[in-house]
């Protein structure tokens, strides 16, 4: 592509400056692979320190104003005292993600659990989150289960689809008026022959049979290898039932490396369909979050540049020509169009962001702006002894 003519621009702009990305809470604190957590300086020692850190982020980006927290990771005595402390600080409370796999309870499942007091456990997990949801204003329960079974016979496949349709229900019908229910889906891990909920069409069944306030949530690293995400997206879409993404990005299996790290293409075309649908908008309701954990790089800075290289992917799914895309395609002039989006991917968007930034009343490089700040200093001084994420917590 080469020079952006004022009007593309504008509209492009305007899209960029209205875009959300919510941060996640788990990334600021220490994280690991089950061979070793790396401990880093300055991460933080609860979860309002974590919520500075969003805060952070927001400041250098000015796209990132809301943070997900995951319960009981981020358990406090007053979550109307947090969200104060939150707005305080210039952002909001995001998704609620519930954690019904970490206890030893869970060994064969949470709420597909053969034994129905592992069930009520869970369901009692999943309602106090809700509960939570009331207090701080948060619209969406982000729902993931690690249950499953490692052997064939181990429990009946249907069965247990029938104890998770019932739980879902059950929330379903606590959920209150502007709440839903977001349901990830994940192939496999921890459990390795079936999941419960192991793939879209899977989430996709349960939300339908639920009704319109229950929505899939894609999280990019969650397929097998060469799976079509961004076709999963449109077919989502079209039916109503994309409700948001854990943004990532992975080599192999669910990395949560950063997103647009491992595959910018591909996260291009999924913000193409994105914003083909005009689904980017905030009244369209999808929720584009991160959920990733920075092992070895400064986590700060890590999410700064992932909310970067959401921005950048954006970016070139807005510069897309979307009449000579259409034009090529109703003429069947398969190489037309596939440049037309090549020609779009391949702009360099980061002058245009800068000046985004400039507009915006932001520095034009957000991550020199951060290291400048002297943030990460003042909390390695002011914080000792952070927390992990949350496992091995
Ligand atoms: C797990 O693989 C999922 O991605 C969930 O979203 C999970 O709750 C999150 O990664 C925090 O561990
Ligand atoms: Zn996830
Ligand atoms: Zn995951």
């Amino acid at each position: 592509m080469t020079d952006i003519d004022p009007s593309t621009r504008s509209r492009v702009l305007a899209a960029l400056r209205d875009q959300r990305i919510e941060t996640a809470s788990w990334a600021f604190g220490n994280s690991g692979t089950r061979f070793k957590v790396f401990a880093q300086a300055g991460v933080p020692r609860n979860p309002y320190e974590k919520i500075a850190d969003a805060a952070t982020v927001h400041r250098f980006t000015g796209v990132a104003p809301t943070v997900a927290l995951h319960i009981p990771w981020d358990k406090v005595e007053d979550y109307a005292d947090l969200a104060a402390y939150a707005k305080e600080r210039g952002v909001g409370l995001g998704a609620i993600n519930a954690n019904v796999f970490q206890d030893d309870d869970y060994k064969l499942g949470s709420v597909t659990n053969p034994d129905p007091q592992v069930r009520a456990k869970a369901l009692a997990h999943l309602f106090e989150c809700v509960d939570i949801m009331d207090a701080t204003g948060s619209r969406d329960l982000k729902l993931w289960f690690s249950d499953g079974t490692n052997y064939p016979g181990q429990d009946s496949i249907r069965a247990r689809q029938d104890r998770l349709a019932e739980a879902l229900s059950a929330v379903y019908r606590r959920l209150g008026e502007d709440q839903r229910i977001l349901l990830e889906y994940k192939l496999f891990e921890p459990a390795f022959y079936t999941m419960d909920v192991p793939d879209w069409g899977t989430a996709f069944a349960h939300c339908l049979a639920l009704g319109g306030k229950a929505q899939v949530v894609i999280d990019t690293g969650h397929h097998a290898p060469g799976t079509n995400i961004e076709f999963i997206v449109a077919v989502l879409l079209r039916a109503g039932k994309l409700g948001g993404f854990d943004f990532n990005s992975r080599f192999y299996a669910d990395d949560d490396l950063m997103v647009g790290a491992a595959d910018p293409f591909q996260l291009f075309r999924i913000m193409c369909e994105i914003v083909s649908a005009d689904a980017l908008r905030a009244e369209a309701g999808i929720a584009f979050m991160l959920d990733q954990c920075h092992n070895i790089e400064p986590k700060i800075q890590a999410v700064i540049r992932s909310v970067m290289n959401v921005q950048e992917a954006t970016a070139k799914a807005l510069l897309v020509d979307a009449s000579a895309l259409a034009s090529a395609q109703r003429d069947g002039d398969v190489l037309a169009a596939n440049e037309v989006l090549m020609d779009a991917y391949q702009t360099d968007v980061r002058p245009l962001l800068r000046d985004l930034r400039g507009e915006m009343g932001l520095e034009p490089d957000p991550i020199a702006a951060y290291k400048q700040s002297g943030y990460l200093e003042t909390v390695t001084s002011s914080r000792v002894g952070g927390n992990a994420a949350g496992w091995g917590a």
